[in-house]
């Protein structure tokens, strides 16, 4: 067996492995609403755990943006607020639901203009450094 075909059969492997390793984590409706030219966007969807361990989700990345952050909304005097989330904490069994004016990915610095109809390839990472593909669909707000 030469490198190569050592090198290539490797690849193959942890492509299999890759595809064969589900996550447990289900998106549901997973949405961006459309933004203007060089906006940074926002990411919903419901996320629903069907495994039997809690899944933290701490970070996330896409191709498409320069930096991705967990946000939340909060009521501080008055006012709304973004606050950075440190985790994600989806249950074991339970769903938790990114919306407007609530929980979102906060997607920054976007690489082109979306239209809709366009998506979004995002990767959200867990505590354990599992990797969860999500793609979201652009459209516009409601
Ligand atoms: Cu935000």
């Amino acid at each position: 067996m030469t490198r190569l075909q050592l090198l290539t059969a490797v690849c193959g492997l942890l492509a299999l492995g890759m595809a064969s390793a589900e996550s447990p984590l289900q998106f549901n409706d997973p949405w961006s609403p459309l933004a203007p030219p060089g906006r940074t966007m926002a990411g919903f969807m419901t996320i629903d755990n069907t495994g039997e361990n809690d899944i933290a989700l701490v970070d996330a990345t896409s191709p498409q943006f320069g930096r991705i952050e967990l946000h939340t909304m909060t009521m501080d005097e008055g006012v709304m607020r973004m606050r950075r989330l440190e985790e994600l904490m989806v249950a074991a069994g339970e769903s938790v639901t990114l919306e407007p004016g609530g929980k979102h990915l906060m997607l920054f610095e976007p690489a082109v203009q979306f239209a809709d109809g366009d998506t979004l390839d995002v990767e959200l990472i867990d505590s354990d450094g599992g990797r969860h593909d999500v793609v979201l669909r652009v459209r516009p707000r409601e």
